[in-house]
């Protein structure tokens, strides 16, 4: 397997700049949500900026509401099956997950691997003011890009540590040339102890796809040596990588080329948090054809319909196993490996339960 990458054009010598440097043509009139000039222009300098105080408690409380359900469901269906003995009801948001994982370790996993995307989470993700904002950094077309994922992190949870990164490391090479930006959105005030992002400043700037290897540790996710982000993307790991808390009610704001990590809960509250992803609706979505966004705006149909039946009919797993797998297999519903096609796309430094199941699956 080691050989996989040296036997294609892989992207990585690749440098495309532009789109993750040079600030665009600003909407000529102001509209609400947007930032000023200065905001934008760091976003494009330093590859990522907080944007502080932009959703009230109530455009939040529906998230919050939508998590609580989710976690009931999977309470019920753990204890269905005979996983569980307690339902922890009388636990809130920031605890009942915690318990879970306690009578059921990967209960975390289950949760962030079955995901359907809540209503709440879609009116966050096309939120007008956001939207407007979002305008400024890829222009008046947009659309939701089909990656987005809710953070299930628990407290000292080993599998939601996520080792730095590009995330284009995460995509097919089609999503090198443009901007993806993605809003880190948390469900309560992140902060070192309860494991918030760090961030690589400048590391963004070549355009440059560094060399990942996979997989992190005990998980599915893709690593970027510290060495590598310094030799080959020109970041200073002694200076610039930043620890980034953000309030409550704001997010962080980030480019598809910036590598970045997150850090262990040490808190004992969950850290819920979301990410979504914008992108050109004219640009190929890089996510190996296994979906396509969903258009949010349109600067030729102001009344551009929002596709979400469309959208929604896309099982992201399912067509990734029915495309890539040499058969689909019928995984029981409380398996905790988790593969996808980032796996393939790197060198298999550490092999563990998820990149056995990918090289068993794949052709
Ligand atoms: O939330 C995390 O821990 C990691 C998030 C991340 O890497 C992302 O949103 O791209
Ligand atoms: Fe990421």
């Amino acid at each position: 397997m080691s050989s996989r990458r040296s036997d294609k054009n892989d992207g990585l010598t690749d440098c495309y700049p532009e789109p993750y440097t040079k600030i665009p043509p600003q909407p000529t009139e102001k509209k609400p949500g947007q930032l000023p000039l200065e905001q934008i222009k760091q976003f494009f300098e330093e590859g990522y900026i907080v944007v502080e105080n932009f959703f009230s408690k109530d455009e939040l409380q529906p998230c919050r509401d939508a998590i609580n359900e989710m976690v009931e469901l999977l309470a019920n269906k753990l204890y269905e099956a005979g996983k569980i003995k307690h339902l922890f009801k009388e636990y809130g948001l920031f605890q009942r997950l915690t318990k879970l994982e306690e009578e059921f370790p990967g209960a975390n996993i289950l949760l962030f691997k079955h995901q359907k995307i809540p209503k709440a989470f879609r009116d966050l993700w096309c939120n007008e003011r956001l939207l407007n904002l979002i305008e400024q950094l890829i222009g008046p077309d947009i659309a939701g890009h089909p990656v987005w994922n809710m953070r299930t992190k628990t407290p000292n949870s080993k599998a939601m540590v996520v080792p730095w990164h590009q995330d284009n490391g995460y995509f097919s090479e089609e999503a090198y040339d443009h901007l993806i930006p993605t809003a880190w959105i948390p469900f309560l005030d992140a902060n070192e102890e309860n494991g918030c992002m760090q961030m690589a400043r400048f590391g963004h700037k070549q355009g440059k796809m560094g060399n990942h290897t996979c997989c992190h540790s005990d998980t599915w996710f893709i690593d970027l040596s510290e060495e590598e982000m310094n030799t080959s993307l020109g970041v200073d790991t002694e200076k610039d990588l930043v620890t980034v808390p953000v309030p409550y009610g704001g997010f962080l704001l980030f480019s598809n080329t910036i590598p970045h990590r997150s850090l262990p809960n040490k808190s004992n509250d969950v850290r819920w948090s979301i990410d979504l992803r914008w992108q050109s609706p004219f640009e190929n979505y890089g996510f190996y054809d296994i979906a396509e966004g969903i258009v949010f705006r349109s600067s030729t149909d102001p009344d551009v319909k929002k596709d979400w039946d469309k959208f929604l009919s896309v099982d992201r797993k399912e067509v990734w196993q029915k495309k890539y797998f040499k058969q689909v297999v019928e995984t029981d519903h409380f398996d905790t490996t988790i593969t996808g096609p980032w796996i393939g796309r790197w060198e298999i430094k550490n092999e563990n339960k998820h990149t056995k199941a990918f090289t068993k699956s794949v052709s």
